[in-house]
């Protein structure tokens, strides 16, 4: 099948392109590198040293793991995205070129404002160019586990029964995100049903949980590593942690830590992607997956780093750290994931088996991971309209404050 991701730079994305060309997919993509200048904008940079996009092509060539066609594109351009999607004419666009970042979009309004607008543009530039270039094709579009929020009951996967003053409907299930970041997935799901409403656009909407890990099987060569992001800004729970746990900083769970998520490793989320590309959805059909795998407290995985990296030579403790953000910490959590085991989906690893692979990966590059030391522990505070203001005022900081340039 040819299939075009955007965002292939991207930890998803790379590790996606490898697994499709793998599986004897054709592969283009189309990135902007703007995560890379992003993760720097807060004084960051990947865990594991990623080669530019061109030397990543080489070594792909070099180890005769095949060919990816790329273009350096921004998906705010409509007509360069309508441009490569002629030209390369994919069966099945995978669109994950977003602002991937809550704390991000919460530094202060132009975080927020860039996040909004870069997400919902680029959603809607994708949805008229794959209208008017490819209608045919199957868009597989990142969303997040985040958009439903955290309610008191079952969390389906898009769409419930509802009855309502003795009437019934299936509906789209409320939304309740809790960062700018959320939000903007949210719109984008709106988005996305209604191409599907107006056009008969084949769309599945992945609301996928926390990623973990810092390989798949596939990354044989350090040439073919993924990114792997660790600061407080652009790192996610379990990988943070791993950071912490091999650089002997205290590991943070937010507050009181009874928040729950669904996490799943990397290698599973490209399985699962892999499994809604080659399973399309009927002609004109819209369908939601719920994509995770174990759900966790985020104490019991701060426990759970804790333990295995004390096991293996890296003594830690963990720390509960003031929360940041503004969120349930003790609630109910059980979302329904179904569809996909349905497709086939048995999960490949388990987070206990991925442990201890990614602390000796990190350890590996720990010389990058001292070297960005002070970018790690919790910093921001969600609840602030301006961070810069908080991080100037910092005790005792002489670091950069986390957007010294604004976003671009
Ligand atoms: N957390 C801590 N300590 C930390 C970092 C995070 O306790 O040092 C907590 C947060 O408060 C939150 C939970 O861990 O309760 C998850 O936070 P996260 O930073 O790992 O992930 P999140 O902001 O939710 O976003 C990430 C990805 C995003 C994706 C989302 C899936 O960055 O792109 O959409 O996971 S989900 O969380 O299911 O919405």
């Amino acid at each position: 099948m040819r299939i075009l991701i955007t965002g292939i730079d991207g930890y998803s994305g790379w590790a996606l392109a490898l697994h499709l060309l793998q599986r004897g997919h054709t592969v283009s993509g189309l990135d902007n590198f703007i995560t890379r200048e992003r993760v720097a904008e807060v004084g960051s940079w990947s865990a594991t040293p990623i080669p530019t996009f061109r030397e990543r092509q080489a070594a792909l060539k070099e180890l005769g793991l095949g060919e990816i066609s790329f273009h350096e594109v921004d998906l705010g351009d409509y007509a360069a995205t309508r441009r490569v999607l002629r030209e390369e004419r994919p069966e099945a666009v995978v669109h994950l070129g977003e602002q991937r970042s809550a704390p991000y979009s919460m530094i202060d309004v132009h975080h927020a404002v860039a996040t909004q607008t870069q997400n919902v543009t680029s959603t809607l530039h994708l949805l008229y160019a794959m209208h008017e270039a490819l209608p045919d094709a199957h868009l597989v579009k990142m969303g997040t586990m985040g958009e439903y929020g955290t309610p008191n009951v079952d969390i389906p996967e898009g769409f419930f029964e509802v009855e309502y003053r003795g009437r019934r409907d299936r509906m789209p299930f409320p939304r309740q995100a809790s960062s700018w970041y959320h939000w903007s997935k949210v719109f984008d799901s709106g988005d996305v049903m209604l191409a599907n409403r107006l056009w008969g656009l084949r769309a599945t909407d992945v609301m996928q949980g926390v990623i973990y890990g810092t390989r798949t099987p596939e990354i044989t060569d350090d040439r073919l590593l993924t990114r792997f992001d660790f600061d407080e800004v652009w790192g996610t729970a379990l990988n943070r942690f791993c950071v912490q746990a091999v650089l002997g900083l205290p590991i943070t769970p937010y507050g009181k830590g009874g928040q729950q998520r669904g996490f799943l490793a990397l290698e599973d989320s490209v399985q699962s992607l892999t499994l809604a590309l080659e399973n399309p959805p009927e002609p004109g059909e819209y369908r939601v997956f719920n994509q995770f795998d174990e759900a966790y407290s985020i104490r019991q995985l701060a426990d759970l780093v804790a333990a295995e990296a004390s096991s293996r030579g890296f003594p830690c403790h963990v720390e509960a750290s003031y929360n940041p953000r503004v969120e349930a910490e003790e609630h109910y959590y059980h979302p329904l994931h179904e569809r996909l085991p349905a497709l086939g989906y048995r999960p490949l690893r388990t987070l206990k088996d991925s442990l201890g692979e990614m602390l000796t990966d990190l350890a590996r590059f720990r010389a990058r991971l001292e070297a960005k030391k002070h970018v790690v522990q919790p910093r921001m505070d969600f609840r602030l309209s301006d961070n810069k203001v908080r991080l100037l005022g910092h005790p005792g900081s002489k670091e950069t404050p986390v957007a010294p340039s604004g976003p671009r």
